[in-house]
Order: structure tokens, then sequence, then C-alpha cells
């Protein structure tokens, strides 16, 4: 499953994010460091559901008239402050939570309503812009440290006749979540000695950089923008590639009033609409976040996540069926399971995906939709519904 973490300042609204987005609960509060040991759970990519194409709707529990919900892992960590690597606020431990991490969603505030280290300030004291970096320089701090404590190391294994520093460099950043694929692709990019005496703290440092640029891609979402003050979610969107404005507790309390009936609401949609009784006072509530909603398309909590799974981390969905006519699986149960690929994935991609035994036992794939047998080598598009044959 996809591993995206929350990460950013504390009190930027990190658990309110994940709370909305995992409808778990756990602790929100005004003050910093309300989060100390991380939160994992389960949210989900929305995407069309290829039943919209059918004349029945499926049955799966995670689509919603034709919204299919994919899963992926999110996870909420302690706040960090400018200085963690060294140690600062609740330190490196939080740096160490994000190594199994796909991907960054950097939570900032908006509203400009906390300081650097997280601290309550009034609304607009402090510029969001501010932190718009700080992550990503922690991390490649953290990750240079990591590399120049193992840099001894790699000097004593170059004394052997058949040392390889790209080897030895795959060995070392492959610990701290890189894959084989990724250090390759780096080290391709990067001038360097082959004598790993020769290397410079300059040299070093551009490694760490790289490599987290490469397997931790991050989007900033703008919290709080329904308090933020004008300007401010523009000038974030031109400090930071991508960036979502939302509104998190919003989305919290759009999911609240949804499982209590009061609207009609799925996550990731633009609008809600008001179902149930209401007071003044919720009505007046729900407005404020439909303006919102209505400036930004949405509350932004499910736009953020879609977002990093489709554009940022390129992925797709595909759905595996064994009966190809009635796009079921061997109970009947219609498009029971989707599937997040990296884009360009194959049939035998997806077979592994599926169990590692399919994908061992592989014979060849149906295209569902027009029942026709594809090669293995085809590229699998999104919304694709997939017969697996395999021995196995
Ligand atoms: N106005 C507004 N307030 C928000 C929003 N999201 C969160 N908050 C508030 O911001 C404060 C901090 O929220 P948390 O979710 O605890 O923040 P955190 O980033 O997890 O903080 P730490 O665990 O301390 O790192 C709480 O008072 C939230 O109610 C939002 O979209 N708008
Ligand atoms: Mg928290």
């Amino acid at each position: 499953m996809l591993s995206l973490a929350l990460a950013g300042k504390p009190n930027a609204g990190k658990s309110t994010f994940y709370t909305a987005a995992t409808m778990a609960d756990v602790e929100v509060g005004n003050y910093p460091f309300t989060t100390i040991d991380a939160n994992r759970g389960v949210s989900y990519a929305r995407t069309e559901c290829p039943c919209l194409d059918r004349d029945s709707q499926c049955d799966s529990d995670n689509c919603r008239d034709g919204k299919r919900y994919v899963p992926v892992e999110l996870y909420d960590v302690a706040g960090l402050v400018p200085g963690a690597h060294e140690g600062r606020g609740l330190g490196n431990q939080f740096l160490d939570e994000l190594t199994d991490a796909d991907a960054i969603i950097h939570v900032v505030d908006a509203a400009g309503a906390t300081n650097a280290e997280g601290e309550p300030v009034e609304i607009g004291e402090h510029d969001p812009v501010e932190d718009v970096h700080f992550i990503e320089e922690e991390m490649d701090q953290w990750l240079a440290a990591i590399i120049s404590r193992n840099w001894e190391s790699v000097e004593r294994q170059s004394r052997s006749p058949d040392f390889d520093i790209d080897d030895a460099l795959s060995e070392m950043l492959t610990g701290v979540g890189a894959t084989e694929a990724d250090v390759a692709a780096v080290l391709r990019g990067l001038e360097y000695p082959d004598d790993p005496r020769e290397w410079d703290d300059d040299t070093r440092e551009q490694l760490a950089t790289d490599i987290r640029a490469r397997t931790k891609p991050q989007i900033v979402v703008a919290n709080k923008a329904d308090i933020a003050p004008e300007g401010n979610i523009d000038r974030l969107r031109e400090a930071a590639e991508i960036v979502i404005p939302a509104t998190a507790d919003g989305e919290l309390a759009l999911r609240r009033a949804a499982e209590a009936g009061i609207i009609e609401y799925d996550p990731g949609d633009e609008s809600f609409d008001i179902v149930g009784d209401v007071s003044d006072q919720q009505r007046k509530g729900l407005e404020r976040i439909g303006n919102v909603m209505a400036e930004y398309g949405g509350t932004g909590v499910q736009q953020a996540i879609d977002t990093v799974v489709y554009d940022l981390l390129d992925h797709m969905t595909a759905y595996p069926v064994e009966n190809e006519t009635r796009w079921t699986d061997g109970q009947g149960v219609m498009l029971p399971d989707a599937h997040l690929l990296p884009r360009g994935s194959t049939p035998l991609d997806l077979a592994y995906a599926v169990h590692t035994d399919i994908g061992e036992g592989y014979v060849h794939a149906v295209d569902a939709r027009a029942e026709r047998r594809i090669s293995d080598d085809h590229e699998l598009s999104e919304g694709d519904v997939v017969k697996i044959v395999s021995t196995n």
C-alpha cells in the first residue's frame, strides 16, 4: 500500500487532517506537540469507479455512486521545528519515522496563526511562506548526517579489491528508504570521485538532497484557509510547486455531519447538501465551510491525497476480476478490488500486486472492457479492468 506521511510544524493541523481523512480518534489541540507518537491509519484516494460504465453499480464498500475510494496508508507524526535534525523540539524521532513514506503531505498553517515553533500567535502575525522549505532542509540535513556517520564504513570497505562505490552507497541508502533504482538514478546525475576518501562535505550534502528529492516528494497543504488573511494562499502558491488550499477542520466537521445524517457529502465533493435538522448555529458553521469550498473547489483534504497519489506519485488504478464479462470475482462480487500501481505498469505487475503466487503463475491477461487478450508488456491505464489468467 502507498504510504503518505503528514509532516509540518506543530499546531499546523496535521492531526486534524489525519482524523478527517481516516475518521480515527486522535488528539487535537491548539498547542505545540499534541502528537508525540505517530498515528497510522487507512485513508483513501478518490477516483471514478469503472462501474459507471455499466448498467448496475458495483458491490464494493469502497464505491459510493461511482466514486471509488482506494486505500492508502496515512500517518501523522509529531510536529517538526527548525533545528529538529540537531534534536530541537521532538527532534530526530520524527525524521526516522518518515523513512518508509512514499511522499510527504506538508501541512502549513496558511493563516499565520502560529509562529515558527508552532505556538499560537495572532492570525497573520507569522508569514507561512517562511515555513514552506524547512521540512526539506531538515530532511536534507538529517540524511546528510546519516551519510557522514556511515562514511568511515564506506572508506573501510574501499580497501577491499572488489570495492564498488555505487554498490556501497546503494547499500547504505536503501537502509533509509531509497530503492536501488533510486540510488542508481541519483548517482547518474551526480559527479563524484570513485575513492570515498576524496569526497568532500558538499558532495555528500548534494547526495543527501538528491536522494531526498527523489524518494520523498512533497506537496504543501495550505491549511486553515478558512481564516487565512487575503493573499497568503496566493503567496504560498508562488513559493512551492504544488499547493492545495484546505480546511482540515472543515472536512472533519463535514464527515461528522455526514455520519450523523445531517448532510449529504462524500469526501472530495465540491459541495454538500443539508438534509437533516440543523440549528441556526450549525447552519452558520456549515455555510462558512461551504464558502471556503466554493472558493477552492472543496475542503482540500481529499484533493490533497488524490494529488499526491495520481499526480505527484503518478499512479493509476487497476481492477482485477475473474469474470471478464461480468467484472466479478469468484463469488460474483462486482469490481471487488482496486490496486494503485505506478503509471506504466503491465498486467504482470498487476498480477504481482494481487498476490505473489498469482504473479508467479501468470499466463496471460484479458482487458475486460474490450474482452480481448492484451500483451504482457501492455501499459495499463487508469480504470482498466483486467482478468489475469494464472496457474496458481
Ligand atoms: N481555523 C482552522 N483551524 C484548524 C484547522 N485545522 C486545524 N485547526 C486547529 O489547529 C490546531 C492544531 O491542530 P492539530 O491537528 O492538533 O495540529 P498538529 O499539526 O497535529 O499539531 P502537533 O501535534 O502539536 O504537531 C487545533 O486547534 C485545530 O482545531 C483549519 O482548517 N482551520
Ligand atoms: Mg498532532
